[in-house]
């Protein structure tokens, strides 16, 4: 796969995900740290939310059997070289995308990792998830997982741990791979006891591993794991070891929180856009600029 090298198919990774009218979080915020990481975005649309910087106010689930047709009809033609999913909001859902997973390839012991962020709510608090799937991420999604990568507030609802120091976030981290996920990826940016740092832990059921990153005070976090977990897919996209692809994604995602800003009046998105070359104020260099001519004709 190619390293953005002119006409060359660069790596393909699938998001299985929700959108976000307000563009800050879910498919969006995927398919820009996509891009950002190089790497070809495909969608699997799970559900539809009305939302903006405030909260969302609506959710429309699409029907198992349709997200289950957009993996494969991605899988079978295009090919995938990493899939993480985000938002799955319903029990049959989640079956419906095991299901689909099995018979390409994705997860499990198949050639394809799959990154599984649990979301369940957005940073409002506002549910994504029904409360009755989060037993169905537990037995049918997690064995099935490359890296699972929750917060705190999803490892709370998934283990019934309260994780208020680093002792527990260990403990949380060796209940989250008793139930089958290769990597489990406790997030730490909602113990209130770090004031000044960010420490994720990694766990592959032999070693733990603390990331250690500054933590920016900022409102401006929506679509932050959506992000990372994005950028994670990325890099196994690219056939970097585990250890390597979280550490990776760790470095980008803090950047992007460094780069968010104020959105409406709630919270703003983390942004990748630092990572764009601002193209347009440069655009006489560009090759197709003395390409194109330009033709114009009088109506009457
Ligand atoms: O950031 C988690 C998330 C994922 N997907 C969708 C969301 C959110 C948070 O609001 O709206 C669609």
């Amino acid at each position: 796969m190619g390293e953005g090298v002119v006409g060359v198919t660069p790596p393909r990774v699938m998001t299985i995900a929700g959108t976000d009218s307000g563009g800050g979080a879910g498919v969006a915020a995927d398919l820009r740290a996509l891009a950002a990481c190089g790497v070809h975005g495909c969608v699997a649309v799970t559900a539809v939310t009305v939302q903006n910087s405030v909260g969302v106010t609506g959710v429309h689930t699409l029907p198992p059997e349709t997200v289950a047709a957009q993996i494969e009809a991605v899988a079978t033609d295009i090919g995938l070289d990493a899939v993480k999913t985000g938002m799955l909001a319903t029990t049959p859902i989640i079956w419906a995308i095991a299901e689909a997973c099995d018979r390409t390839g994705i997860g499990g012991d198949g050639p394809t990792p799959l990154i599984v962020d649990p979301v369940a709510a957005s940073m409002h608090g506002d549910p994504l998830l029904v409360d009755s799937a989060l037993g169905a991420y537990r037995t049918v999604l997690f064995p099935r997982a490359t890296v699972v990568t929750p917060n705190l507030d999803e490892v709370r609802l998934l283990v019934g741990i309260d994780v208020r120091d680093r002792a527990g976030q260990y403990e949380a981290a060796r209940m989250l791979h008793a139930l089958g996920p290769r990597h489990v990826l406790v997030k730490g940016g909602h113990l209130a006891a770090d004031t000044d740092v960010c420490v994720d832990l990694h766990y592959d059921g032999r070693t733990f591993t603390e990331l250690r990153g500054p933590r920016y005070d900022t409102g401006n976090t929506h679509g932050s794991g959506d992000t990372m977990a994005s950028a994670l897919a990325a890099a196994l996209a690219r056939g970097l070891p585990v250890p390597e692809a979280i550490a990776r994604a760790k470095r980008f995602v803090v950047e992007c929180v460094r780069n968010s800003y104020s959105l409406g009046a709630g919270h703003g998105p983390v942004s990748p856009l630092w990572t764009v070359r601002p193209w347009w104020t440069e655009e006489r260099s560009l090759s197709a600029s003395g390409l194109i001519s330009t033709a114009q004709r009088d109506a009457s």
